[in-house]
């Protein structure tokens, strides 16, 4: 195998979209949640690990995370990627109370806002948002998408326990149409009243929990309405989507059954199918999924053009898997698509 290099020699650049960073003074923050009351039991699963454990794959993640700048640039280097999409690491501010949440969001923007003025053909930046303060949310995501530069938001699934699908969250949706910049909806741990018994079979994280609570909350977000109110927005789900894309004709007759019978009365009449939702309002990145059936399967469902490519960087990053992409018996103009143009088009890059 060639030696894996930037610049595109293969036909096309490649283009990681949901690339994670943290910065120090959130790491500060986490420290004080782990070490306060009634902690959130995913989030000590979680961070608890790559913020405490002295294994290789902690300690190497936790530095990784917090470098923006050249141990991050040599790590792209020398797996061949030309860009990255980054975005702050999972629960990101999401965990925090409000005051916190709300101050460290701000602080995460100018931070990756500075660092890709630093490296504008190598760094794109997501918008970190609070949540806990939709009005708040909505005005930081304009400030960093106007005065910054960045192209996405970035919500790591639920906070403290609530979910899109909850109209106070909408001017956040609202915010994001209007400034024609997409979501990502970003796993985390599920929340407390749903975690027992994976964090009992040590279930809880990326190995699987992430997807059940992530594409749990896709749904969510579908069921309640928000295309049907916000019919241009685009959401982004990684991990080939959370396995939803496989669920589709299963969602549409069962989703359907249920609206039809009446079967949950508060549930809202949706205009569509849910593929149909998934199709017009969501990409699909295949991080942590270097697969090609899974990648292939997902492009026939939902499209070439809404399947991008992502590593997931630092969490997910041997070079082997870009070779193993780069291999896929896939024709070249629908592979450009998948590392390059697709990004390039939903990011505005
Ligand atoms: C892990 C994986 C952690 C992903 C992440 O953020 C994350 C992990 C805290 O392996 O624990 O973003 N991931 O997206 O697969
Ligand atoms: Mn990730």
């Amino acid at each position: 195998m060639a030696e894996l290099k930037t610049g595109g020699a293969q036909g096309y650049l490649r283009i990681a979209t949901e690339e994670a960073f943290a910065p120090p003074e959130m790491m500060a923050a986490y420290v004080e949640v782990l070490d306060g009351q009634n902690v959130d039991p995913g989030f000590e699963s979680l961070m608890g690990f790559y913020m405490r454990h002295k294994s290789e794959r902690a300690t190497n993640i936790f530095r990784r995370l917090q470098d923006l700048g050249a141990e991050r640039l040599a790590d792209m280097d020398a797996r061949g990627i030309d860009r990255q999409v980054i975005g702050v690491t999972a629960p990101g501010v999401q965990v925090l109370t409000k005051d916190k949440a709300t101050a460290l969001s701000v602080l995460a923007n100018d931070q990756l806002a500075d660092a890709c003025r630093k490296h504008p053909d190598r760094f794109t930046g997501m918008a970190a948002v609070a949540p806990q303060d939709p009005a708040h949310a909505a005005k930081e995501l304009e400030r960093a998408v106007k005065k910054l530069g960045m192209r996405a938001a970035v919500i790591n699934s639920h906070t403290h326990g609530e979910y899109l699908s909850d109209q106070k969250f909408w001017p956040i949706l609202e915010a994001a149409e209007a400034l024609d910049v997409p979501i990502y909806l970003h796993p985390q741990t599920p929340p407390k009243a749903m975690i027992a018994p994976f964090l009992e079979a040590g279930l809880d994280g990326a190995v699987f929990g992430f997807g059940v609570e992530t594409g749990f909350h896709a749904l969510r977000l579908i069921g309640s309405g928000a295309f049907d109110r916000f019919p241009k927005l685009q959401f982004l789900l990684g991990h080939m989507g959370e396995a939803l894309p496989f669920w589709m004709y299963r969602l549409d007759y069962m989703y359907g059954a249920g609206l039809k019978s009446k079967r949950y009365p508060f549930q809202p009449q949706l205009k569509h199918d849910v593929s149909h939702y998934l199709k017009h309002n969501f990409h699909i990145t295949n991080s942590g999924v270097a697969w090609e059936p899974a990648i292939k399967f997902t492009q026939a469902v939902l499209g070439e053009d809404r399947v991008l490519y992502a590593m997931d960087y630092p969490y997910q990053c041997p070079p082997e898997e870009v070779e193993i992409l780069d291999r896929m018996d896939m024709a070249p103009a629908t592979k450009k698509k998948f590392f390059q143009t697709n990004a390039e088009k939903l990011f505005k890059l």
